[in-house]
């Protein structure tokens, strides 16, 4: 076989069904022998958008999600999709083509030294030397990307390799020197910790991405309810407990509710499970939680005790620690520590003003209403993203799609497309702003190409909103370049001009009505909400306080 067909066998043996891609010179081999093969490829429209849909995909599905471009300009522009990946965590293999073998290193025409470039954004990343190796190079990757703590690998092929000649073998096994995720939790530690919870007065479980991706989110609920403790969720975490269960304390940190806030700076034992105290959730370190004991769960050794000293450590799988965990436990008696959060959460409800005006925060509400949370969310970054992790009801893992780390605008739509192929028949939206939207709105015309049924939900306020809001409050309202009105496309012609719908929605009584046609549209819609210009998003920790600081929550 010719080193590109063995890519495509090496992709097969993997039980890849979608990758996400664009085509270039060094890429062609592959692109001939993809051409026929049973691989559904998912021509985007730009190579930012190939990498955040195969994001999409792999959140959405828990599968690796793949994403293919060609050498130089294209394999810079997966770049912030790769890093998207690798700042949460999630499986990526990343194919670039790269100039033939003996031209590299020499200005050769469309060279960049990709694997250079990524090496601080993947977590592994390979530039394919010799045809021997690649069949070994795949499986490797494969296996990397998705184990212990997942990210993206990448691989650099050159076009020669892909044109050379070998019989395929494909390994059956791994095997990487140094290359061992601990997945079961130290036996003395989890006993410890149980012995911790049992103790605890005012325990809290706080709630990463990391128990989304190890599939813990049934073993959180056990050990939540059964022991009666709160759960508070980190962005990512958001859909790791129904935000329906009254246990539930929605999210933490800088727009956190105002109640997870406080019962986090007022617990005795915080329970973190695959989270690691990102500057968003701490606020000010040193007044981070000064009563509680800390267990910290997490498969990464190295985010244990990064930025937060804790008592208890486990390195281990989330699902196999808390498993063990469940075992060991003895219920705390959490009465009266649950009688003084239901009195935050009756005091200081997350509340926006109730005018019959359009805001931003109805609108969410109502897709969560519309589709009783039965739906994948994607945001984009800004306001758009807080109010989705504010008023939408997570009740699912997997639901809520999002770039927590790395807070990249430009995610959402493309991600959306990812999951709608890796989730068929579930409702996808993408919740977005009139500034985000615009940065992969090209990605239209792969909606509409491969007829994903994708709901956009633009949230218009004019302006880049999270931007305006902190020059609002902590630049004397001087808006520097953050307005974007008078320049603004028209959505609705926009859409329609790609062959998707378009709806303008400029009052409150239309917003459910406009939902509930969108969602019986099978084509991608863009609906344009006309929103409150000047909306908020309240609590807000500023940034380096302590996060009971909060501004527009309890003082
Ligand atoms: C690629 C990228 N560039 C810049 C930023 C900084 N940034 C964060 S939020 C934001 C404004 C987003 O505006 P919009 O998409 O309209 O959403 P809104 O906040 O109005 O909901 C900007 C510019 C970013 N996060 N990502």
């Amino acid at each position: 076989m010719t080193g590109a067909q063995i890519l495509i066998e090496c992709l097969i043996k993997e039980k890849v069904e979608v990758m996400f891609g664009y085509p270039g010179g060094v890429v062609l081999p592959i692109f001939d022998k993809l051409y026929d093969a049973p691989i559904r490829f998912i021509l985007t429209r730009h190579e930012q958008g190939a990498a955040h849909a195969a994001d999409g995909y792999a959140r959405a599905t828990g599968k690796v999600g793949v994403c293919l471009a060609t050498s130089g300009p294209g394999a810079t522009n997966l770049v912030t999709g790769i890093a998207t990946a690798y700042m949460d965590s999630i499986p990526m293999v990343a194919i670039t083509g790269q100039v033939k073998s003996f031209l590299i290193g020499n200005d050769a025409f469309q060279e960049a030294d990709i694997t250079g470039i990524t090496r601080p954004i993947t977590k592994h990343n390979y530039l394919v030397e010799d045809i021997k190796d690649l069949a070994r190079i795949v499986k490797e990757a494969f296996h990397i990307a998705s184990t212990g703590r997942p990210g993206p690998v990448l691989i650099d092929l050159p076009v020669d390799i892909q044109q050379q000649e070998l019989e395929f073998h494909y390994p059956e096994k791994v095997e990487i020197r140094g290359y061992k995720p601990t997945y079961e939790g130290h036996p003395g530690q989890i006993k410890r910790a149980a012995k911790a919870i049992s103790d605890a007065k005012k325990p809290i479980l706080y709630v990463g991405g990391g128990t989304i991706i190890s599939g813990a989110s049934e073993e959180v609920r056990e050990l939540a309810i059964k022991n009666e403790i709160p759960v508070t969720m980190t962005l990512l975490g958001l859909g790791a407990f129904p935000a329906t269960h009254e246990l539930s304390l929605g999210m933490l940190g800088m727009h956190g509710t105002a109640y997870a806030n406080h019962a986090i700076m007022d617990s005795d034992l915080i329970i973190s499970v695959g989270a690691r105290f990102d500057d968003r959730v701490t606020g000010k370190v040193e007044a981070f939680a000064p009563h509680a004991k800390i267990i910290h769960i997490d498969i990464d050794p190295a985010s244990v005790s990064k930025t937060v000293d804790v008592d208890i450590p486990i390195v281990g799988d989330a699902k196999t620690v808390l498993q063990e965990l469940i075992k060991h436990m003895k219920k705390p008696d959490t009465k009266a520590w649950l009688q003084q959060i239901a009195e935050w959460k009756k005091s200081y409800p997350l509340k926006y003003k109730d005018d019959g005006l359009l805001r931003p925060q109805y609108v969410v509400e109502q897709i969560c209403e519309v589709t009783k949370g039965e739906a994948i969310i994607c945001t984009e970054v800004g306001q758009n993203q807080m109010w989705t992790a504010q008023y939408f009801k997570f009740i699912k893992p997997r639901t809520m799609l999002s770039s927590g780390g790395l807070g990249t605008m430009g995610y959402g739509f493309p991600a959306a497309i990812g999951a709608a192929l890796g989730k068929p028949g579930v409702p996808v939206f993408d919740i977005a702003g009139d500034g985000s939207i615009q940065m992969n709105i090209q990605e239209l015309a792969t909606a509409v190409a491969n007829k994903l049924p994708v709901k956009v939900a633009i949230l218009n306020n004019c302006c880049l909103g999270m931007v305006r809001q902190w020059q609002e409050l902590f630049y004397n309202k001087r808006y520097s370049y953050t307005c974007l009105e008078g320049v603004q496309p028209d959505f609705v012609k926009l859409a329609e001009s790609y062959g998707a719908a378009g709806m303008r929605i400029t009052k409150k009584e239309e917003v459910r009505p406009a939902i509930e046609k969108a969602l019986a549209i099978d084509n991608t819609v863009f609906m344009d909400f006309r929103v409150e210009r000047e909306e908020n998003v309240f609590p807000m920790v500023p940034a380096g306080e302590a996060i009971n600081r909060m501004i527009g929550g309890m003082a």
